[in-house]
């Protein structure tokens, strides 16, 4: 069972190591070698002090950390580039300032994984994927978006009425915080309606396409339309 009680906002552990502390106490996640020496070396040295053993109760996470390359990609703030491409009407490449000085939106929701795990109200913060695509233009012939990190290896897609929901957003903030290089910082897409998968972290690239490219896990089998409690691959009698 879900613990009901949630810990106060204003702890003396860090935002990052509290989510990162949760993770560690999560069984049953492949992790990358790298992120489980990330976490033996952060998280590790806390737990090893803690001789209560409260803090591995806290029940802030349950988030899994996910990457499906062996390693967790890094990149500053101040190094980061958002481009989007392809069918638009002119290509742009966005700073991380540029991007923070768009209208901020901010959503409250529950982030549920495909594979049945839930953190219920996570608060994000970032910009319209909608004002996003409008900076650089869509033009007509676009029906569909397509995601791309830079980890090398993950993609997403979404229609472009599904991208121009105003519950989708590039996220820069988690829970009041930047968004950590774990969750997939500086910036990563976030599709609220949407099982987790489809919230593209270390956002790299968006490009405008005539149709939906099947995202990575699209193509090993998840439905393309990842709306929460309709097309999860276990009830796919529901998918539209
Ligand atoms: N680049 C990238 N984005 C990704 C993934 C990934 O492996 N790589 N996993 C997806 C899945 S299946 C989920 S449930 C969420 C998990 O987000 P979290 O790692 O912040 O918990 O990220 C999604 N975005
Ligand atoms: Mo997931």
């Amino acid at each position: 069972m879900e613990p009901e009680v949630r810990p106060p906002r204003e702890t003396a552990i860090g935002r990052r190591v509290f989510l990162g502390l949760a993770t560690f106490g999560t069984a049953g996640v492949i992790f990358g070698s790298q992120i489980q020496g990330w976490l033996e070396r952060n998280v590790g040295p806390i737990l090893a002090k803690d001789p209560t053993g409260l803090l591995q109760l806290l029940p802030i996470g349950n988030f899994r950390i996910y990457s499906v390359t062996t390693d967790l990609p890094d990149r500053s703030r101040a190094q980061y580039r958002l481009t989007v491409k392809g069918l638009v009407e002119r290509e742009i490449v966005l700073t991380f300032d540029e991007l923070q000085a768009m209208p901020r939106t901010r959503l409250v929701r529950d982030f549920q994984c495909v594979t049945g795990w839930r953190v219920p109200e996570v608060e994000w913060a970032g910009v319209r994927l909608a004002d996003v695509l409008d900076r650089a233009g869509v033009q007509t012939e676009a029906r569909a978006v397509r995601f791309v990190s830079f980890d090398g290896a993950y993609s997403e897609s979404l229609t472009l009425p599904q991208a121009r929901r105003s519950d989708v957003i590039v996220a820069y903030e988690m829970e009041h915080a930047p968004l950590s290089r774990e969750h997939g910082g500086p910036a990563r897409l976030y599709v609220a309606p949407m099982y987790g998968y489809k919230s593209c972290k270390w956002l790299d690239t968006i490009e405008l396409t005539r149709s939906v490219e099947p995202g990575y896990w699209e193509q090993r089998g998840y439905s393309v339309d990842g709306w929460v409690g309709h097309s999860n691959h276990r009830d796919d009698e529901r998918t539209s």
